[in-house]
């Protein structure tokens, strides 16, 4: 139990954790609800996931018009994206922007790491135990427990770095970045250095092109090709952004009825099979060309069209990269496109083909070990001034599991999760009642649109406290057979999706050492999700339990 597990009044009603999409939605919606909350974030600022991954390079692959918070029509009419694929600094300065607009900052206390969050049986509150960031070094002990009755740890899916299992990374004289924690007190300058990048997803495939540019050399260290295809970036359609301007509302009620919480901009007019192969390989370039490849078919999603894809991006790869020995390694053979995130670049393979460019293979010749001056792999000693890592996070579950969270009964969180995460509708969990984890395991999550999602989950939170309050201030969790339930749904619905479970990925833990192998993100679909929530509110939340007021309160 928390220190403070036997103090009967809580500090506040609800606590925030986070300040990016949802933690902002989150402190707006606890605010204008009428309840007394505090907010708790990391870092200096708001911003969350876009708040450290400023590495040069870093951008949004979801279209602006709807990467972007629609409750409130004045942020949505004063807002002006300058490009349809946002880069990492205006999405910080936007959702700054909305979280003035809802005058919500000083409800949030920077700087300040949430350590633990301890449930009371005997109270029904939640203790949490922060650290602020003078303390942070010393490890001198919180300094602050604040207890409240809802929890929400808005917290994010990918905003707990990876540790590179990679030996001797300590040992490197040189200058070391992680995308994932790119420094905010200093410019970093490559000009005339040696630089490594080990890793080759979305963070890597952004940030190799822009060292590139200024860097003496450049080594990519790749241990799994990629799908990269070219983005949407380009100018705002004026037509589009006044249309979302008449009527954020609908705009908001239609994107919840999509599959992706989105709208593609472009996607193929045909089915697969209506296509003879010369028709076929015309929609391919067509999509290509403009750049929606991922989509160029209505089906895109069908094993088979899906297989048409995959190889054409292949042969692009071919064609774009002169050397054929480099670009028989930079093709993805081992999964099919979207086994893995698809990355987006317009000049990632151009790279390979700069003097200053050298691709190391890593499963022909893999890393040994970090060094004093460099990288030894196990064909040679390449030496280096500058290490980035972009090798990714523990997703999903990791952000939940780096609190230490304890439940009823005094049931830890990394007990309940020993065998992966666990859940009901990706936002509560059986034996942690009034705890609510936005964005985590088992949501539509990453494959869909992280903002449309903060939204979505943020209202049908709310919409739970408030049940909860009208019945006089009670608590609830979801039954443990609805959260096994969901984890089968959320299983089938990943064996509908091509590659998904067979690719080794993030999405099921494959990329962490000793992490359990669970399918992470529900591909149902944002309607079916949204809908699923939908019923438990009118049903009177069948799939819970409710449990009566805590005896002390
Ligand atoms: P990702 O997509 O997890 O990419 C991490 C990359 O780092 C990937 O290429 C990994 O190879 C590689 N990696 C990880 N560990 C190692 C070691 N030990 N040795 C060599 N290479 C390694 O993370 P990102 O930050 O790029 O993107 C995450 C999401 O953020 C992205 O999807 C967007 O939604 C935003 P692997 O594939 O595991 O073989």
């Amino acid at each position: 139990m928390g220190k403070a597990s036997d103090k009967m009044i809580p500090d506040c009603d609800v606590i925030v954790v986070g300040s990016g999409f949802a933690g902002i939605y989150a402190l707006r919606e606890a605010r204008r609800r009428g309840f007394h909350v505090r907010g708790f974030e990391k870092a200096p600022d708001v911003g969350g996931t876009w708040y450290w991954n400023s590495y040069p390079g870093a951008r949004c692959d979801v279209a602006s018009y709807y990467y972007a918070y629609f409750f409130d029509r004045e942020v949505v009419r004063q807002w002006n994206w300058s490009n349809v694929c946002a880069g990492q600094e205006e999405i910080q300065r936007y959702l700054r922007f909305a979280a003035e607009h809802c005058g919500i900052v000083d409800l949030i206390s920077f700087n300040t790491t949430v350590r633990s969050a301890t449930y009371s049986d005997d109270t029904g509150l939640w203790a949490v135990e922060t650290l602020a960031k003078e303390t942070l070094a010393k490890e001198t002990g919180a300094n602050e427990t604040v207890l409240c009755r809802y929890l929400i740890l808005a917290i994010g899916a990918l905003s707990e770095p990876k540790t590179p299992d990679i030996e001797g990374v300590q040992n490197f004289a040189g200058e070391m970045y992680f995308t994932s924690y790119w420094p905010k007190d200093k410019v970093v300058d490559f000009r005339g250095k040696r630089v490594g990048v080990i890793g080759t997803g979305s963070s890597g495939v952004q940030v190799i092109p822009e060292v590139a540019k200024v860097a003496r050399d450049v080594h990519v260290f790749q241990r799994t090709a990629n799908y990269v295809v070219p983005t949407l970036a380009g100018p705002m359609n004026p037509a589009i952004v006044s249309s979302l301007r008449e009527n954020p509302d609908a705009v908001r009620g239609k994107l919840r009825q999509t599959y992706g919480g989105n709208q593609p901009l472009n996607i193929g007019k045909h089915r697969f099979h209506e296509l003879d192969e010369a028709g076929r390989l015309a929609a391919l370039e067509r999509a290509w060309e403009g750049h929606y490849v991922a989509l160029a078919f209505w089906d895109a999603h069908l094993p088979e069209a899906n297989a048409a894809i995959s190889d054409f991006v292949r042969g692009k790869i071919r064609e774009l990269v002169r050397d054929p020995r480099t670009a028989h390694r930079l093709v993805p053979w081992d999964h099919p496109l979207g086994g893995k995130r698809v990355c987006q670049s317009d000049i990632y393979f151009q790279t390979f083909n700069e003097p200053n460019v050298k691709l190391v293979c890593l499963r022909e010749t893999p890393i040994e070990s970090v060094t004093r001056d460099g990288i030894t792999t196990s064909a040679e000693t390449i030496p280096l001034d500058v290490i980035i890592y972009a090798t990714g996070f523990d997703a999903m579950s990791g952000p939940v599991l780096a609190i230490d969270i304890t439940g009823m009964n005094g049931l830890s969180m990394k007990q309940a999760w020993a065998d992966g995460p666990m859940n009901y509708l990706g936002t509560m969990v059986n034996g942690f009642p009034n705890l609510f984890l936005p964005s985590s395991a088992m949501s539509p999550s990453v494959f869909s649109n992280m903002a449309t999602l903060a939204e979505q989950q943020i209202d049908f939170i709310f919409d739970t406290v408030s049940w909860l309050e009208e019945r006089g201030s009670a608590r609830i969790h979801p039954r443990a057979d609805s959260q096994k339930r969901w984890r089968e749904e959320t299983l089938q619905s990943a064996k509908r999706r091509p590659g998904a479970l067979t690719t080794k990925s993030w999405y099921s833990g494959a990329n962490v050492p000793g992490k359990p192998r669970v399918f992470m993100v529900y591909c149902g679909g944002f309607k079916r999700y949204h809908d699923a929530c939908s019923a438990e509110v009118e049903g009177g939340f069948p799939s819970y339990e409710l449990l009566p007021p805590a005896v002390s309160t």
